[in-house]
Order: C-alpha cells, then sequence, then structure tokens
C-alpha cells in the first residue's frame, strides 16, 4: 500500500504548448519490446497481456499515450510525441536503447564546437554565475526556491539551502562556467540556470568522464518557450569545449531514453506532520494514533561502534566505498578529494549541516567495517497555515564489510541495521521523512523498515552515451525486488 501521497522526485512539468496535438510515431516490434523490457511500471499496466499481445498493445499506441502509461499514476501526462528538441540529441532512441553495444552515440570534433553560445530571445542575456560570491548563490538559491521542480499537486517545492548549492555545485574540480544563467537585460534579474559538476562513472565498467547535470529552472514566467533546449545545447557546448562529451542527469519525466528507473520510497519519521501537510494519507481503517504507534523508532541506535565519520576515515571509507560500488552496473567512481567533499561534514556555525556520514568501526583492528551517510534537501509545504517546510533526509552512499561475505543472510541483516540505525539519527536530527529509492541494495530493507512507495519514479539519463538498460531494483509490480539489484550504484542530488 502506497504510505506517502507525493514522490518529491524530480516531478514531471507540463508540456509546452507548442508540441500538442503532434502525431505520434509507432514503434516497431523490437521497439515495443525494448521498452517492455526495460519499464516493469508500463508492463505492469499492461497486465493480464501475454508478451506478444502486450507488444501488439502497445504498437498500436502511439509514443505520446505509451509515455503517459510509463507512469502508474499517469503523473508524466506530457505530450512529447515529436521530442522535437531530443530527437536533435545524441541520446538512444526508444527503440535502440537495448540492442546496441555501449559506447558514446558520437563523437565530438572539439574545432567544430562553436565559440559562442546561441543568441537567446529579445531581452535576455548568458551569464556566468559565480557562486564563490554570496549574492549570486543567493540569486540562484533564490530562483530554485521560487521555481523549481513541485510534485503535481503543487502542495510542495524542493528549497535546496545555499549550504547544500555550494556543496552540490563546488565539488572537486567544478568550473565557473557550467554555472549557467539566463539574465533579463534590463533588470539584471536571475530567470533560469542549468549547472554541472564534473565526475567519472562507470558504466558496465567502463569508466567515463562526465558532467553531472543537474538545477535546470526556468522562470514560471518564461515556461513552454523553448528556453530548456537552448540552456541544454549551451551547458552542452561549454562541456565539450573543456573535452568532456558525456553527462549524467536524473528527472522525474520521461524522455528518449532512460538507462534506469527507479522508484521513490518514504519512511515517515513524524507522521502527524507529514499528514497534516497531505505528504502521507491516512491508510482506510487506520487511526492517527496507529499510524503514530507503527511509525515509531527506538530512541538509541543499535549497531556497534557507530560514530560520526571523520577526516581521518576519509581512506578507509573510499576504499570500501569503491569495492561496494564497483559490483553495480551503473556507479559513481570517486577518488579521495571527492569523498572528502561529499561525506565529510566540517562544523561551521555560519552554515547548514548538510550531509551527515557515519562509520563503524571496529574497536580491536581499528577497520572500517561500514558506512552510510544521508542528506538535507527541504521542501516548502505551499501555502500551509501550520507548516512551512518539510525536513526530508535523503539516503545517500553506503557500503558494508558484510556484502563481501558468502553469507547474503547477514549482508541483509546487516543492511537492515545500518539502515535502521541511519532512521533513528535522522530522527535525532529533526527530520520529518527520510527517502531512498529503489537503488544500491535498498530492496533489501526498503519493506522491513516500513517505508512506503511513493508515487514517483526516478529516470537517470546519460548524454552521448550507450549502454544496454540497467536494473532500477524494481519488478513487474514496480515493487522492490532482490532479484532485481545491483543496477543503479549511483546517487544524483
Ligand atoms: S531535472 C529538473 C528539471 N527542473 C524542473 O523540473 C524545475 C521546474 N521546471 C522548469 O523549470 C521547466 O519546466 C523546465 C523545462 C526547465 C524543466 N530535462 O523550455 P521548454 C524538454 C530535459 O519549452 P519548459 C534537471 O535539472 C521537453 O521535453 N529536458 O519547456 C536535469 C521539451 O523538449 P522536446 C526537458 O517547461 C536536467 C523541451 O524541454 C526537461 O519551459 C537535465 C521544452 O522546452 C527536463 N527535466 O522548461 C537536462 N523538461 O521538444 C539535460 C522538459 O524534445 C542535460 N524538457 O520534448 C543533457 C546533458 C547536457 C550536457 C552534455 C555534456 C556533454
Amino acid at each position: 500500500m502506497p504510505d506517502s501521497k507525493d514522490s518529491k522526485g524530480k516531478a514531471p512539468q507540463k508540456s509546452s504548448d507548442a508540441e500538442q496535438g503532434a502525431p505520434g510515431a509507432k514503434l516497431t516490434p523490437e521497439a515495443a519490446e525494448a521498452l517492455l523490457a526495460s519499464n516493469p511500471a508500463l508492463k505492469n499496466e499492461l497486465g493480464g497481456l501475454n508478451k506478444d499481445q502486450a507488444v501488439e498493445a502497445l504498437r498500436k499506441m502511439d509514443i505520446s499515450e505509451l509515455l503517459t502509461g510509463l507512469s502508474l499514476t499517469g503523473k508524466n501526462k506530457k505530450d512529447m510525441a515529436a521530442f522535437k528538441f531530443w530527437q536533435t540529441q545524441p541520446v538512444p532512441h526508444f527503440d535502440d536503447a537495448s540492442t546496441a553495444t555501449g559506447g558514446p552515440i558520437k563523437i565530438i570534433d572539439p574545432e567544430k564546437v562553436s565559440k559562442e553560445p546561441d543568441t537567446l530571445i529579445e531581452g535576455f542575456e548568458w551569464a556566468t554565475l559565480d557562486l564563490t560570491n554570496e549574492e549570486e548563490l543567493r540569486e540562484l538559491w533564490d530562483l530554485l526556491t521560487y521555481h523549481y521542480v513541485e510534485d503535481d499537486n503543487a502542495m510542495f517545492r524542493f528549497r535546496y539551502s545555499k549550504s547544500f548549492l555550494h556543496w552540490a555545485l563546488m565539488s572537486p574540480g567544478w568550473r565557473k562556467e557550467w554555472h549557467v544563467g539566463v539574465r533579463a537585460t534590463k533588470s539584471r534579474k536571475l530567470v533560469a540556470s542549468i549547472c554541472g559538476v564534473p565526475t567519472e562513472v562507470r558504466a558496465r565498467g567502463q569508466k567515463i568522464k562526465v558532467t553531472e547535470i543537474n538545477f535546470l529552472c526556468i522562470h514560471k514566467k518564461l515556461r513552454s518557450k523553448r528556453l530548456a533546449p537552448v540552456l541544454i545545447k549551451e551547458i552542452t557546448r561549454r562541456c565539450y569545449l573543456t573535452g568532456i562529451y558525456q553527462a549524467i542527469y536524473t528527472g522525474g519525466v520521461v524522455l528518449p531514453t532512460p538507462v534506469a528507473s527507479c522508484r521513490y520510497y518514504h519512511r515517515p519519521l513524524d507522521w502527524l506532520k507529514l499528514y497534516e501537510v497531505g505528504f502521507s494519507p491516512l491508510p482506510t481503517g487506520s487511526t492517527k494514533a496507529r499510524q503514530i504507534t507503527k511509525n515509531h523508532l527506538p530512541s538509541q541506535t543499535s549497531t556497534p561502534n557507530l560514530r560520526p565519520m571523520e577526516t581521518k576515515d576519509i581512506d578507509a571509507v573510499h576504499d570500501l566505498l569503491e569495492r561496494y560500488l564497483h559490483e553495480f552496473d551503473l556507479n559513481q567512481a570517486f577518488n579521495r578529494e571527492e569523498i572528502e567533499h561529499w561525506l565529510v561534514h566540517n562544523e561551521n556555525p555560519q552554515k547548514e549541516q548538510v550531509v551527515w556520514s557515519y562509520v563503524v568501526e571496529d574497536p580491536e583492528t581499528h577497520k572500517i567495517t561500514d558506512f552510510f551517510s544521508f542528506y538535507n534537501l527541504e521542501s516548502t509545504v505551499i501555502q500551509h497555515h501550520k507548516h512551512d517546510a518539510v525536513r526530508a533526509a535523503y539516503l545517500y552512499y553506503y557500503a558494508t564489510e558484510s556484502y563481501f561475505s558468502e553469507d547474503k543472510k547477514a549482508f541483509k541483516n546487516r543492511l537492515q541495521m545500518l539502515m535502521s540505525d541511519a532512521l533513528i539519527l535522522a530522527k535525532k536530527a529533526q527530520f520529518d521523512v527520510f527517502n531512498a529509492l529503489t537503488s544500491q541494495h535498498n530492496p533489501l530493507f526498503l519493506e522491513h523498515l516500513k517505508f512506503g512507495a511513493g508515487d514517483g519514479q526516478l529516470h537517470f539519463y546519460l548524454y552521448n552515451y550507450r549502454t544496454a538498460p540497467v536494473s532500477g531494483g524494481v519488478n513487474d509490480k514496480n515493487l522492490p525486488d532482490e532479484k532485481k539489484m545491483g543496477g543503479v550504484g549511483i546517487v544524483m542530488l
């Protein structure tokens, strides 16, 4: 039973009017089969049909209807029949996603990359944001706070803190040129953004230098004017100019073509507040008191020798995490500096804490045997008389030596204990809800620890790189499945 109303994923947006009513392309049988194979949710929607019937049913639909079907809740209702922009980009098409071998889609000749940006619509100009400047950081924060991702019913909107933006956008190797803005020429107001940071990912063992793209945002008054493609092309140009030809990004909307799709799960920490803001429903037949009791957590953690991660743990955590992440088809390849940046919290009274990381140290060998982390991402509760924000902890990276033992049951038990402690620590840190995807080995603990299924999916995309679909940890019923693990080993902010 879904326990939470909203996914808090990267929510889908309304379609641009320009493409409404465009005729939908028909799929080939191979494309329909590939799409079914990589989308358990869609397959589930066609439940009751055998494979051939399902393929045939899919072929009869146009792509726009089909993509609507990709979401169990119809959340992705967006007429994308034409994909006028995405069709022109080096991304896999729906029908070739699973068939071709891995590798770059297009070889970029740096000589041919334009040295100048495209012109913007009248009255607007390009900006490069200097996020070391408090005022410019505040401008980006302001744009995102009022115009970034909302859920379908416009009840919640992501509220990334300034500390978060600092953390997310100034990671090792960051470049100012990849913090792209658009300003209104007259007022100088920042009205749009798209940002990237460099990192490396491994796709089926192939290490790729990528830009991690995030914070694509357009002021509400400038929506549906085809500005998003212009922003995407501009950051692509800036990446190409620095010799980066691939990117990774996530979104709640279906675009050509997800490499993996995970589902959101939510563990209430303050059930009553989540109920009051409309995030968690009261299940039929239950009472508020029963829900509060159901979600009650112990006040003390239970893993022996658990403590906050410190600078001295960086090498050990790096070693453990790298060995663990290697096991996933799609994962992030960290260097030491990145481990320090992404996982170690340095006390600073001026800055809000963004990341919480814990390690287990063996008291005899002093070996780090386990580690887990979560980060803070609040959402504004839009127009609520009592609460103005929901504090959500998002599960980040974790790893445990028990994964490498033969005893898979011991690994499962260990992970359940660690994650239960993560919930307790998040509750102590005043979070209202703990969110996790079906990625990593999360199917081993989600249902056991009373996470409720969200209604959102998070789709993972690679730009200018093809690899066969990666499992998102869910089965045909879009439920977490231990047999579907091992796909996604990257967490995107
Ligand atoms: S995901 C977060 C996205 N942001 C939000 O949801 C915030 C609230 N919404 C908005 O600000 C706007 O609605 C946005 C679209 C900006 C989303 N990713 O300008 P338009 C396509 C990619 O008329 P608008 C994140 O940050 C759409 O299919 N494309 O539309 C990761 C259509 O194309 P096509 C998207 O609503 C971002 C076209 O845009 C998305 O005014 C990764 C319509 O443009 C989306 N989330 O603005 C970006 N939403 O005709 C890709 C719509 O083909 C990076 N569209 O259907 C690619 C890698 C680049 C670097 C490469 C380096 C090598």
